[in-house]
């Protein structure tokens, strides 16, 4: 299997995380994607390729104009407005404020376009949320050209960015990006499997009433777990996208087993949808010493379900997303890939 790499990742490389009432070192750093490449190198998962540009086309298919622009702008902004440290949202058109008015003032525009204050805006970001697009769209390029299979390591992560919000560490959506694009390619439907611990709300949203893009979520229950605001059972999807989205939230504690049932039935609905293209949202902060996190996945289980992915015998791209055990991240993403190819019948 090809990876997808380049090293512009490294600009995204924030300073300051607000967690638990403290400015802490983000979780979401560059060393994340290092040792998920040396990984991908010493188990010999196959050739390391760097992206191309590929323009903003299916960006400006699934985002907002406006939140684009405001992300390319938004940290001269903050810094043109005087103020020192990293971008951050600290208010919010909440539930009682809903003016259809966006603010000019960076401070309120920062605000209606975050949708958590965990993440900064830091000098550098927007141009790796770039390159990991491109990421995105040359590892779909190569299946969509052929290959069985091929695997982008995006950095910054996606999923969480919806159609006009950035958050949760993500900024734009690259499996989003890459399932448009795969549409725009010719293909007549896109199956999106989110496998990462935290529910994909910004893939869901952005595809809720589409019945093009099958979205499929497993992840901690947003009674429990960020983001907290969506991902729940009953969210299918609107309009002619009614049946194209399903949530799995699992409580605290989620072992494999009851993990394994909710991907066989994920799994199940993909190869009964027939997609052209299978790309999975691959956040591997479901395994049991995640810092943020509350699944009890072991080493060995990112094979088991890599090989249960591959034997749907799916063109397939797999997008990196979240995972914050960072020694161990390089080992559960290449069990993934391996257990994939293992599935398959070419092997
Ligand atoms: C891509 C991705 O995985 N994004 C995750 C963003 C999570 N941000 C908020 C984290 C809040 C964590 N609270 C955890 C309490 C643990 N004791
Ligand atoms: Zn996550």
């Amino acid at each position: 299997m090809i990876t997808v790499y380049t090293d512009q990742h490294k600009l995204r490389d924030s300073k300051t995380e607000l967690y638990g009432g403290e400015m802490v070192p983000p979780f979401e750093c560059p060393r994340r994607a290092e040792i998920i490449l040396g990984a991908v190198k010493s188990a010999q998962i196959g050739e390391i390729i760097a992206p191309t540009s590929h323009g903003m086309e299916a960006v400006f298919a699934v985002h907002d104009r406006g939140f684009v622009e405001f992300l390319s702008t938004c940290e001269a902004e903050w810094r043109a407005a005087g103020f020192k440290g990293e971008a951050i949202a600290t208010c919010w058109p909440t539930r009682t404020m809903t003016a259809p008015h966006i603010p000019t003032h960076i401070d309120g525009k920062i605000g209606y376009y975050a949708l958590a204050a965990e993440t900064t805006i830091s000098s550098g970001t927007w141009e790796a949320v770039l390159a990991s697009k491109d990421v995105a769209l040359t590892a779909t390029d190569l299946v969509l050209d052929g290959a069985r299979s091929a695997f982008g390591l995006c950095r910054p992560p996606g999923h969480h960015a919806a159609i006009d919000q950035f958050g949760g560490y993500c900024f734009l959506n690259n499996a989003a990006i890459a399932a448009q694009h795969a549409r725009d390619m010719g293909c007549e439907r896109v199956a999106i499997l989110d496998v990462d611990f935290h529910h994909g709300n910004g893939t869901q949203n952005i595809f809720y009433d589409r019945d093009d893009v099958l979205f499929l979520s497993l992840h901690g229950d947003p009674k429990d777990a960020f983001p907290h605001f969506l991902g729940y059972v009953e969210e299918t999807g609107a309009g002619a996208g009614e049946g194209f989205t399903a949530n799995y939230p699992m409580p605290p504690g989620t072992g494999y087993a009851a993990w394994k049932a909710c991907l066989s039935d994920a799994l199940a609905s993909v190869d009964n949808y027939k997609p052209d293209l299978l790309i999975v949202s691959l956040g591997v902060d479901t395994y049991e010493n995640d810092p943020i996190s509350f699944f009890k996945l072991g080493h060995d289980d990112f094979i088991d379900y890599g090989r249960a992915i591959g034997a749907l015998d799916l063109p397939t791209v797999y997008m990196m997303e979240g995972g914050y055990a960072v020694d161990e991240i390089g080992i559960n993403v290449t069990n993934v890939l391996i257990g994939h190819s293992n599935g398959t019948r070419a092997g």
